[in-house]
């Protein structure tokens, strides 16, 4: 997320203990996050201990100084990036890897059966078995969003019954990212969230790239029930922060 983390990291020091058990306690995705990988989470917590530790003695040497102003609003669910610290945590646990210029051409191709309409930011892939790749956060595009055949956080639209396989990856420099399909059935400040939409629609966290290259997970799941539904980066603040769309399974 371009350096962002470590801006907050050095501002917030003080209330990133408390903002972080916060957080887990009122954050539904991230209590579910916290469900399915506990070990990940429990590393999370000592990162942040350390991370807070860190801060503090690089700020211990900046008293006195203005504030220095951030890229962006703080992030509305809290004031700790835990993309920055969860992309140092989840590095090295993915599956696969390949360049950034891969992921780059990737997040532009357009998959077989698919219509693209970049005046309603809308893809439609047809059939039985869609494949897709999702590329979270390419240093090309905007910062904060998810890149489909060339489209920013894009509807996407599928058939009732669809075997959607996802491949997703992380492209970013410096933060976790997921992708995760939801019932849009409760909305927490500008974000919906809800349960997991069909088992299996959920891409883990991907974090920071390794001499390998970028993170890569696949996924699939089946469309089973007709619906609109949501998907979003599961780290706390992402989605509200760009990280989001809609998905649309069609009768
Ligand atoms: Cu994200």
């Amino acid at each position: 997320m371009k350096r962002l983390g470590r801006r907050l990291q050095q501002r917030d020091a003080p209330s990133t203990r408390g903002a972080l058990a916060r957080l887990l306690h009122a954050h539904p995705v991230a209590s579910l996050i916290a469900g399915t990988t506990g070990a990940a989470l429990v590393a999370a917590l000592v990162g942040a201990a350390v991370g807070q530790a860190l801060a503090g003695s690089a700020s211990s040497g900046q008293r006195g100084r203005a504030p220095q102003a951030p890229r962006r609003p703080a992030l509305a669910s809290g004031r700790v990036d835990l993309g920055g610290l969860w992309g140092r945590v989840f590095a090295g646990r993915a599956s696969a890897y390949e360049s950034l210029g891969t992921a780059e051409a990737q997040a532009d191709d357009v998959p077989a059966n698919a219509s693209v309409s970049k005046r309603a930011n809308t893809i439609r892939v047809a059939g039985r078995t869609v494949a897709l790749t999702i590329v979270a956060n390419p240093p090309s595009g905007r910062d904060m969003a998810f890149r489909v055949a060339g489209l920013e956080n894009p509807t996407i639209e599928v058939s009732r019954g669809a075997e959607v396989k996802i491949r997703f990856v992380n492209a970013d420099s410096d933060s976790a990212h997921g992708w995760l399909l939801l019932d849009p059935v409760v909305q927490i400040g500008k974000t919906v969230h809800g349960p997991r939409a069909f088992a299996g629609a959920y891409a883990p966290m991907l974090g920071d790239p390794m001499p390998a290259g970028q993170p890569i997970e696949m996924i699939s799941f089946h469309a089973t029930r007709p619906g609109s539904y949501r998907y979003e980066c599961p780290v706390p603040g992402h989605a509200a922060m760009g990280m989001q769309g809609a998905f649309v399974v069609s009768g």
